[in-house]
């Protein structure tokens, strides 16, 4: 068994539901069990700025898929939920990136991991850091610190706080 971190954002249409029902299907996937679940953040539009507002959440899994698997069950969802595909950096329904698969570190076509942005963008560090402060990102080091080194942290807030 694998514990795996994946990051969802959207930024068209209903983003709260469109989170919602990423995060079911995830749990509905065999070979996915979802343990945590962060916080919903707004956050500011990172790398094409001129786009809506972003919801973005991380779930921590636990799963018995390979990294090939769990990313081509990511895909499913995506197209699932009709993401459709526009500009690289432009908005999007749904969005689910695999950030971390154990500590494993993968450079494969269309799969890399830890996920290129794990490290540095605070739309990822501050949901993941909530769930999982401890977490380590090789080859840069635990969650917390890395977003302890980003400074102050501006367009993130807590959208809606997790349930109890
Ligand atoms: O990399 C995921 C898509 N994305 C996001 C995002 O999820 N949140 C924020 N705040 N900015 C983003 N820019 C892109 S591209």
């Amino acid at each position: 068994m694998t514990l795996a971190y994946i990051g969802l954002g959207s930024n068209i249409g209903d983003r709260e539901e469109n989170l919602r029902q990423a995060i079911g299907s995830l749990g509905e996937t065999e070979g996915i069990e979802v343990r945590k679940e962060s916080g919903l953040y707004e956050t500011e539009p990172v790398g094409f700025i001129n786009q809506p507002a972003f919801l973005n959440a991380v779930v921590e899994v636990e799963t018995g898929l390979s990294a090939r698997e769990l990313l081509a069950a990511t895909k499913a969802i995506e197209k699932r939920q009709k993401r459709e595909r526009g500009p690289r950096w432009g908005p999007r329904t749904i969005d689910l990136d695999i950030l971390l698969y154990d500590e494993s570190v993968i450079s494969e076509d269309g799969l890399t991991l830890p996920h290129p942005e794990a490290s540095s963008r605070a739309f990822v560090l501050v949901p993941l850091v909530e769930i999982a402060p401890e977490v380590e990102i090789p080859p840069v080091g635990k969650a917390k610190e890395l977003l302890d080194g980003l400074g102050e942290i501006k367009g993130v807030e807590v959208f809606k706080a997790r349930r109890p």
